[in-house]
């Protein structure tokens, strides 16, 4: 009789049984998951990684599942995670998505997952890359992530894609809402949906102006982009900064090159082949630039450093972490302690191996 095949030989495999099972392991944080998801790393990086991104109701799910049958029409094998941080319960949007993309329940070539909010802070995120990390060693050729965009939590979700979509439509009164300050510096690629709505054309030229004055700003003060992380964040880090981003390269005549600004209505599938078709050159473009690696590498930035906040947090919430925790409170509360000194001694306490 052969031997029993372990969880992470049945993910390599592509088992989508065993993708589900490893993916709701990992968000519960069992330590065979994670023991499993380490035993297939080598397995990962060739997936591309695609972030859809916007407002709720903007049409995410829509192009989503539009997306997912152009893709699977050039045999291409594609992995979903749709992440709805409001949503605690898997109900709502969440329950919408599904319908949306039943059609594609009962092909193997495509996998979808939903996420919801769970536990700590941060741990959406964390689920998020590791479910990421499962598909694309399963062998999916893509892997969309589609988040609502709203604030910090959605962007440190997508930092993991390879390449950014956001998602706008018009109608949302006068602030494009999704194109906010550290939301815009993302996009690789920018999308007006809901194109058969009025008021489309005005969203693409406030897009292209903003889009503009961006890369203006980065012409005349390089170092202020790099600081604000250039395009991916963590440029302190990597030195990479604008490194690779579609924002910030130049034509041939050293003028930036804008992202691409595309209308659809994902309703219909119009304007879905554009997007695709920018979606691919982008993978391409950073491939021959270098510009991959740079990201990847931004991304590892990323991934360790939610691994480290987690950690700790992780022991804070211990009984040890909390008894400590409180008697320091106390004793910055009595001016025995500043707060700084007391968050010396935590951290202390917690990372010399020794829990608090
Ligand atoms: N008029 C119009 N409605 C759309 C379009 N795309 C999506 N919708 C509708 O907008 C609503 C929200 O779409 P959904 O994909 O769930 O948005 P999400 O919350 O961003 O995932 C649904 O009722 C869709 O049918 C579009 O291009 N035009
Ligand atoms: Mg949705």
């Amino acid at each position: 009789m052969p031997a029993e095949r372990s969880l992470s030989e049945r993910v390599a495999a592509g088992e989508a049984r065993a993708v589900a099972r490893l993916i709701s392991g990992l968000e519960d944080g069992e330590p065979r998951a994670v023991a499993a998801l380490r035993s297939l790393h080598r397995a990962t990086g060739k997936a591309h990684i695609v972030g859809i991104t916007g407002p709720p109701g903007s049409g995410k799910s829509t192009l989503t599942d539009k997306l997912i049958r152009h893709l699977r029409g050039t045999g291409a094998r594609v992995g979903v995670i749709a992440v709805d941080p409001s949503s605690p319960f898997s109900g709502g949007a969440i329950l919408g998505d599904r319908l949306r993309m039943q059609d594609h329940a009962t092909d193997p070539g495509v996998f979808i997952r939903s996420l919801a909010s769970r536990g700590k802070l941060g741990g959406l995120s964390r689920a998020t890359a590791a479910a990421a990390r499962v598909l694309d060693a399963a062998g999916y050729d893509w892997v969309i992530i589609e988040t609502v965009g709203v604030g910090q939590s959605e962007v440190d979700i997508v930092r993991i894609a390879d390449t950014v979509v956001l998602v706008s439509v018009p109608g949302l009164g006068d602030d494009i809402q999704v194109i906010k300050a550290g939301i815009m510096e993302i996009g690789d690629i920018f999308v007006v949906n809901k194109a058969d709505r009025e008021g489309a054309d005005r969203v693409v030229r406030e897009i292209k102006g903003m889009l503009e004055t961006a890369a203006a700003l980065s012409m005349s003060q390089p170092a202020a982009l790099l600081s604000q992380g250039g395009h991916h964040g963590a440029s302190a880090l990597t030195g990479t900064g604008a490194f690779g981003s579609t924002a910030m390269a130049l034509d041939e005549t050293g003028h930036p090159i804008l992202p691409p600004i595309i209308k659809t209505v994902a309703a219909t599938g119009e304007g879905v082949a554009e997007l695709a078709a920018a979606i691919a050159a982008h993978r391409s473009n950073l491939a021959t630039s270098g510009g991959l690696e740079a990201r990847r590498l931004e991304g590892a930035v990323t991934e360790m450093r939610g691994l480290i906040a987690y950690r700790l947090l992780d022991e804070l919430e211990g009984p040890k972490g909390r008894e400590l925790e409180a008697r320091l409170a106390r004793a910055v509360v009595d001016k025995e302690y500043d707060a700084y000194e007391a968050a010396d001694i935590l951290f202390a306490a917690l990372t010399q191996g020794g829990r608090a």
